[in-house]
């Protein structure tokens, strides 16, 4: 095919989708709204980040640098648009970040010209993953990243063997990145680490997710809260975990903490993935939990199982069964949209508000950790609901 014309059908292509309206799925459970589409996928990375589209050095138009996927996006609310920062992986399993924004949210998310440049440090990234932004209240808004490096002790015949800890930088117009010094904690192994967006007791607070293996979580797993001075030279000494893995639960292999928490006046609210082995390999769920305004290390409530888990095309990708959340922005009218990804390859929207997310977790009755609890639970609702009915909704058949 003519150069000309392959590029006449990719562009009209990409058009297409970057100009398709997304659609609320209805009637939805009450708690939040999916939508039809995925609001990001790799085919909406930009032509020009894809293609050599100079005839002379690209006579095929090959792609010449393939993007894999987009996925796990920290989330922004800025200057009146919804910016997402997200994992876009090349075909060569590197992934870097790139910001996309939106005017509204749930589609037409359009990515900037060209990927952020994040600095290395004097011991370079093999691998950047999972930013989670945060507007925090000294004025800066930070990245708190995942940084991978190889396992300098592994023998050279473990090539799988990383390290992986929690990178930073900030900024204060989303253009310029400053990186700061790695994140210096005592455990091995460190992902999902996250900035508390407020100062607590004049230190910063952070989320942690300490673990003794890069996959195995050993004795590590929860979701921990250290404390530290600066950010500059960010060294936690201490990690508290505040939200355990527990046996038989849709987080007893492991678990860490999505995006920053929300403040609303009854406690901050949480979203946070857990998972679990299975015989087809672990199943990533998301779910949720309230801290206490006073002390935002205690946990007041955290309803049973899972807020969402993956559905339908969700279900499949480069690592199956895998929902996973580090964004989320909240509307000045307290809608909430929460970013996530579905099996590592793509990125949607659930949308709902502050109101639901605390009624949710303030009223969905926590996990009783054995098969009775949740039979009594539910036989305890169907008892209550003797006394109403959905009996007057139910059509009756049309007559023939
Ligand atoms: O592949 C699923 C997820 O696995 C990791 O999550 P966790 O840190 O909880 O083990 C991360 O690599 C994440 O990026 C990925 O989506």
């Amino acid at each position: 095919m003519h150069f000309d014309e392959r590029l006449q059908l990719l562009t009209e292509e990409h058009n297409r989708l970057m100009q398709r309206t997304n659609k609320v799925q209805s009637p939805g459970n009450g708690i939040f709204d999916r939508y039809r589409y995925p609001v990001l996928t790799a085919e909406h990375t930009p032509l020009e980040w894809r293609y050599d589209l100079n005839p002379d050095t690209n006579p095929f138009l090959m792609t010449r640098f393939g993007i894999n996927a987009v996925f796990n996006a920290g989330a922004i609310s800025w200057q009146g648009k919804y910016v997402l920062a997200v994992r876009v992986e090349g075909w060569d399993r590197k992934s870097f970040f790139a910001l996309a924004e939106s005017d509204n949210g749930i589609d037409h998310f359009v990515f900037r010209e060209e990927p952020m440049h994040i600095p290395e440090t004097d011991n370079p990234d093999t691998n950047i993953y999972d930013m989670r932004l945060v507007q925090h209240e000294d004025g800066y808004v930070y990245g708190l990243f995942c940084t991978e490096r190889r396992d300098p002790s592994a023998p050279p015949t473990d090539q799988s063997a990383a390290v992986a800890q929690c990178g930073i930088v900030r900024t204060k117009d989303l253009e310029t990145w400053e990186r700061l010094p790695d994140l210096v904690t005592r455990s091995a192994q460190q992902r999902n680490v996250v900035l508390h967006p407020e100062f607590v007791n004049g230190k910063y607070m952070l989320y942690t997710r300490p673990q003794d293996g890069f996959i195995d979580p050993g004795k590590g797993g929860g979701i921990g809260v250290g404390f530290c001075e600066s950010m500059t030279h960010a060294v936690v000494d201490h990690e508290q975990v505040i939200d355990n893995k527990v046996y038989h639960t849709i987080s007893e292999g492991k678990n860490g903490l999505g995006p920053a928490p929300i403040k609303t006046p009854l406690g901050w609210l949480h979203l946070a993935h857990g998972v679990r082995n299975t015989a087809a390999g672990l199943r990533y769920v998301l779910y949720m939990f309230m801290t206490d305004l006073a002390d935002v290390t205690r946990i007041t409530f955290k309803p049973g199982g899972y807020l969402m888990a993956p559905e339908g095309e969700e279900r499949t990708g480069d690592v199956s069964n895998v929902l996973f959340s580090n964004g989320w922005i909240v509307g000045d009218d307290g809608k909430v949209f929460i970013y996530y990804a579905s099996s590592d390859s793509r990125m949607h929207v659930a949308t709902t508000t502050v109101e639901q997310l605390v009624d949710y977790c303030m009223h969905t009755a926590p996990d009783g950790l054995r098969s009775a609890t949740s039979e009594q639970t539910l036989t305890a609702l169907i008892r209550k609901n003797k006394a109403f009915s959905a009996a007057p909704f139910i059509q009756k058949p049309a007559a023939r």
